[in-house]
């Protein structure tokens, strides 16, 4: 009998993936950490049994919620990643020439424990002269160090468990003052089809801190709603000011400069649900 992840969401959909092989399985202090080879879609990820990356599909995501803000700012040097243990967004903010720091906060040791013994694809950033592995809570380290980022990326799971502090109105504050005066934020911020709400609320929290706030997107097959969206706060550069600018060509898999051109365009029925008054 194959095993199967169901991975159910409180939006009452559910995927469901078949399991080749369970490589790691453990109860961290947060959740429960598990490495399992998927039929379809290779080795991933699955915390508290939601898949988080897989090897076939983590590029998509990865780029996205990387490049996009970075090719914004004209010339990052110090970048911060709150969550993205698995390594793959500090994987690509080292690719670009301008940065010289990624600190990489991700809270829980045994996704790094996994994610290095299992998921080379990803973990590979964690030996990268650039990237610095911070295993603390996110929430007090960017309390801690005001005006230090260039851009800062909230890599994180779903709003439940140990992420949902990181989709708060006061850390998305304490955010804002750990960013440089120029600086740009961006977060994951779940499915347009699904999460609506969730998607209104980031936006509206985020456009009464940052003059200059966008949502973009890209579709990942491996998470609910497939559509996915992207919350980028910015306190002086905007994407649209940069289509044009030269920019770094980069080894990516899916990214592009006519992708940052496009991702911004975002359907009408989006385009409500931010514009509504609700
Ligand atoms: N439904 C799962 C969404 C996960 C988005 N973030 C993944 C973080 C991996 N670094």
């Amino acid at each position: 009998m194959p095993i199967i992840l169901n991975e159910h969401h409180s939006s009452g959909f559910s995927l469901n993936w078949t399991v080749d092989k369970v490589l790691y399985q453990q109860k961290s202090d947060f959740q429960q950490v598990a490495i399992v080879e998927l039929q379809e879609m290779g080795r991933a990820l699955v915390l508290d049994n939601i898949i988080q990356v897989t090897v076939k599909d983590e590029f998509v995501y990865n780029e996205m919620i990387t490049h996009v803000p970075l090719f914004t700012h004209p010339a990052p040097e110090k970048v911060l990643i709150i969550g993205g243990g698995d390594g793959g967004a500090a994987r690509e903010a080292a690719k670009h020439e301008s940065v010289k720091q990624v600190d990489m906060c991700e809270i829980d040791e045994k996704v790094i424990e996994a994610c290095r013994e299992y998921l080379p694809e990803t973990s590979v950033s964690y030996d990268h002269p650039k990237v610095n592995v911070i295993t603390k809570d996110g929430v007090q380290f960017i309390k801690d160090n005001p005006n230090t980022y260039d851009v800062i990326i909230i890599d994180s799971s779903d709003p439940i468990g140990p992420a949902v502090e990181l989709f708060g109105k006061d850390f998305y504050h304490n955010v804002y003052n750990a960013l440089k005066e120029d600086g740009i934020f961006v977060c994951q911020s779940e499915s347009l089809f699904l999460h609506q709400n969730l998607i209104k609320k980031v936006y509206d929290t985020i456009s009464k801190l940052y003059p200059i706030t966008k949502v973009y997107t890209a579709t990942t097959p491996t998470y609910p709603g497939f559509l996915w969206g992207y919350t980028m706060g910015s306190k002086k550069y905007d994407p649209y000011d940069r289509m044009d600018a030269e920019k770094q060509d980069l080894q990516t898999k899916y990214y592009n400069h006519d992708i940052f051109k496009a991702c911004f365009a975002l359907p009408n029925f989006i385009k409500e649900v931010l514009e509504s008054n609700k």
